[in-house]
């Protein structure tokens, strides 16, 4: 489908916008992994101080890029899946609220008045700027699903009253109004309480009932970075190696039980906390392994797909068809066959920690450890951005009209990348059974051997982890080269939004999976049951734990600091 003018400019600065910041996002990521190794013993760099580093860091990486991506992604496949223009009027105003918010959570954010990490955990309290840049950010990113998208689905559905329903068009909705439910619960805590306390409306806020708020967000967060990863391996990996997606409704039962199971498991992440009763974090442990399920029937679709693919092009026996993939191959846009297949192998390792976390008693062993950051970096720094970084630099030849540059660059970056956070993933999880704490500047301490806190015993993971982050940097540098070749170079033809989509080999008659209606009303039901009690508890017993705001620098309530300062 041909694309020009405002919707090809809307597409290409919705992938290259975040681009540029995740560049700076990665370096920070660098400077972490030295300074923990203790290689860098320094409380800062370039005159941005070590967690205000970890907030860009985290915020520019997974909330960023993520977001911006997944709106540019989904808006091109949906042009393409439905055949029909975007609606630019939304789509500017979408732009315009997601771009003003993001420079105002970085002003925030690179003038220190924000350093609060990712999840702005209370009572660390940052400037409102940044609170108001994040909330313009999350409406900016809904605004085309009510009002492009969904239109745009109805019509097609007219036009179309038997067919069913395209399932990257269904994997983008489902991802979508998962996204819209998630964002109730954060921006009841964003507009009623950190925003009020930011601005001095509020004195105090109730850190419990807060930091659930934030969980029942923050939990199905992770699957609206996912659910479009998925989406390309059901769509277009099976067309790269050859073959076909192996079961259409395995596909759409994965993406439904995502929408059920996704949200009721907030509590995984507050196992230690106070005020929350057990009985109710096990429900949530036990809801959290059903999440498990959607991702394990598709670690065996596209495991079947990739089978049938490689057989198709003369693979054989049990394991033989292995060798039959296209690892290495620059023909065509298979080259974009070695961006999932590494996700793919970073994903095993994330999903066996995230069962370890998800496992109540294993989790206090690890909670709050390094082995927390070794299995978000096989997750949303694994599948998730190698998937993405992918798929953008095939936006960016299509839209811009040009042939992949450096695709040899381009191919070894994401083995590089997988490669690099493998070791960072296994020397963090030992260092995490060691009891190496995450989030903490060591180089200052516990890697310092002229530090009272020194531990010899830790240092080896931490350099084992900093060898891996430098050759993932070293992978995403070369991922940079070919993106900014292939942006630059000399158009050879249309510009145009495309995707290698894939057939399905097998689309089983199962009605179920066509019909939206039950699974929307028990995903509302099994909320409704899994957070009625543990918000009434949070906010009921958090009559007696309010708390004055803090910032990172004054761990010393802000208001008595003020008047100190007036005195
Ligand atoms: Fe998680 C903490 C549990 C998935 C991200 N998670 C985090 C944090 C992040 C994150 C960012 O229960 C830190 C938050 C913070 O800052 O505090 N997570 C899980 C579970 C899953 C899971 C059970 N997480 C993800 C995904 C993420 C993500 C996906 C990002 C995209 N996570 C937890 C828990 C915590 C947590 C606790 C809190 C810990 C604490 O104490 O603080 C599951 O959804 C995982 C299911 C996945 C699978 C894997 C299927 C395998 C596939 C690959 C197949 C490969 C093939 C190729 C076919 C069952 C699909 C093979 C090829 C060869 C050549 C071999």
């Amino acid at each position: 489908m041909r694309v020009q003018g405002a919707t090809r400019f809307i597409l290409l600065s919705e992938i290259v916008f975040p681009f540029v910041l995740l560049i700076l996002g990665v370096l920070l990521g660098l400077f972490q992994v030295l300074a923990r190794a203790g290689i860098l013993r320094t409380d800062g760099i370039l005159g941005i101080e070590y967690y205000q580093g970890l907030t860009l860091h985290g915020t520019i990486n997974a909330i960023v890029f993520t977001t911006f991506f997944i709106v540019g992604f989904s808006n091109a496949l949906m042009m393409h899946q439905l055949g029909r223009p975007l609606r630019l009027p939304v789509q500017w105003l979408s732009w315009l609220l997601m771009v003003v918010g993001t420079l105002m959570a970085a002003f925030a954010m690179l003038t220190g008045r924000a350093t609060v990490l990712y999840t702005f955990y209370p009572p660390l309290t940052a400037h409102w700027s940044f609170y108001v840049g994040v909330v313009l950010l999350v409406v900016g990113s809904l605004l085309p699903f009510f009002l492009d998208w969904t239109p745009s689905v109805l019509a097609w559905r007219r036009e179309n009253p038997t067919a069913r329903l395209p399932l990257a068009v269904m994997g983008v909705m489902v991802t979508f109004f998962l996204w819209f439910v998630m964002i109730i619960p954060v921006a009841i805590e964003i507009l009623f309480f950190l925003l009020p306390v930011s601005l001095g409306w509020r004195e105090t806020f109730n850190p419990l009932l807060t930091r659930t708020l934030f969980w029942f967000f923050g939990h199905p967060l992770v699957y609206f970075w996912l659910l479009p990863s998925y989406i390309m391996l059901y769509t277009m990996l099976p067309r790269l190696v050859g073959g076909k997606l192996y079961s259409d409704a395995a596909a759409r039962l994965a993406f439904l039980l995502f929408l059920i199971f996704s949200v009721p498991v907030g509590l995984h992440h507050q196992y230690t906390e106070g005020g929350l009763t057990a009985g109710w974090k096990l429900w949530h442990a036990f809801l959290t392994f059903m999440v498990a399920l959607p991702s394990f029937i598709t670690a065996f679709t596209v495991a079947a797909s990739m089978e049938h693919g490689a057989r198709q092009q003369g693979g054989q026996g049990l394991f033989g068809w292995w060798a039959k993939l296209p690892y290495f191959s620059r023909e065509g846009d298979r080259w974009l066959f070695a961006y999932f297949i590494n996700g793919l192998i970073l994903f095993l390792f994330g999903g066996i920690t995230g069962i370890i976390n998800a496992s109540y008693n294993h989790n206090l062993v690890v909670h709050n450890t390094a082995f927390i950051a070794g299995h978000f970096h096989t997750t949303v720094g694994g599948l998730v951005t190698l998937s993405f970084l992918g798929v953008s630099l095939y936006m960016v030849a299509r839209l811009r009209g040009t042939e992949v540059q450096l695709k040899g660059a381009a191919l070894w970056a994401p083995y590089l990348w997988m490669i690099g956070f493998l070791l960072f993933e296994i020397a963090m999880s030992v260092a995490g059974f060691q009891g190496v704490p995450r989030r903490t500047n060591m180089g200052l301490s516990y890697t310092d051997p002229q530090s009272d806190l020194y531990r010899p015993d830790w240092l080896m993971n931490m350099q084992i982890s900093a060898l891996g982050g430098v050759i993932a940097v070293i992978g995403f540098v070369l991922f940079m080269l070919s993106f900014f070749a292939t942006l630059l170079a000399r158009p050879v033809r249309e510009p145009a939004v495309e995707f290698p989509m894939s057939e399905a080999l097998h689309e089983e008659p199962v009605a179920l999976v066509h019909n939206y209606r039950p699974w929307v009303a028990v995903m509302v039901l099994l909320i409704a049951f899994s957070y009625w009690a543990p918000l009434y508890d949070a906010a009921v017993r958090g009559i007696k734990a309010e708390s004055p705001a803090y910032n990172e620098r004054f761990p010393v309530p802000l208001k008595e600091l003020q008047t100190e300062v007036r005195r």
